[in-house]
């Protein structure tokens, strides 16, 4: 009799933690859902051994693992439109950077001028965000240098700027010393987590690449939920 009051206590402790050790594998909060994306084909396979970066993350040749944002997460970007420091761009329009194409080849980048430049994308409305997805150029493995990614209300950025991404660790783009690792173009785009930051205006920065000084966006993404 003794050992079957243990039994009935005991199983149902194993199931509560089984269950725990789940949740805590995958999505540990109910106000979560898992980002869904649609990726690009890769255009090139494993990780090339010439690129210099004395700032470069560690390579896993790994993807990208589920991203949670908070239910009710949507596309805020696409087609949404797009200014940028160079007004005329050498190949491409601004408009490809929203347009939803995400493909590495020939046609589907934009590609500005040398040194620091920026896009900017105008959400129309002042949001909570819950991720950027952004893909410079991914037909060839390359570091884009000084990705800084900021968001605000002004859409002249001249207040109430937060900073979501900074690599620029030697300041030589003048924004300040960015933390972040500089990192290798892949298909699945660069994942930055904006953490709920709000505003309408997003604006990317880089300058230059591993492979020349020009810069390029593919597609940016910004997913967010209303501002409350
Ligand atoms: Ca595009
Ligand atoms: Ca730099």
């Amino acid at each position: 009799m003794k050992r079957l009051e243990l039994k009935a206590i005991v199983i149902p402790v194993v199931l509560i933690l089984a269950g725990t050790a789940h949740l805590g594998r995958s999505q540990q909060d109910p106000g979560k859902e898992e980002l869904k994306l649609v990726l690009p084909k890769p255009m090139f396979i494993g990780t090339p051994g010439n690129i210099k970066s004395a700032n470069l993350e560690a390579v896993t040749g790994k993807s990208r693992g589920p991203f949670y944002v908070p239910r009710g997460t949507k596309l805020l970007s696409l087609n949404r439109p797009v200014t940028s420091s160079d007004r005329q761009p050498v190949i491409g329009e601004l408009s490809f950077v929203t347009d939803g194409d995400k493909d590495g080849g020939e046609g589907y980048f934009v590609e500005l001028g040398p040194g620091t430049q920026w896009v900017q994308i105008d959400l129309g409305a002042s949001y909570a965000l819950n991720a950027i997805l952004v893909w410079h150029y991914h037909s060839q493995a390359r570091v884009y240098r000084d990705v800084i990614v900021q968001v605000s209300d002004n859409k002249d950025f001249l207040k109430g700027v937060v900073t979501l991404f900074n690599n620029d660790h030697d300041n030589s783009s003048g924004l300040g010393i960015g933390r972040d690792k500089e990192y290798i173009e892949v298909a699945e785009g660069r994942l930055i987590d904006p953490k709920s930051a709000r505003g309408r205006y997003v604006r990317l920065y880089s300058n230059g690449n591993t492979s020349n000084d020009l810069n390029h966006f593919v597609e940016v993404e910004v997913y967010g939920t209303p501002a409350k």
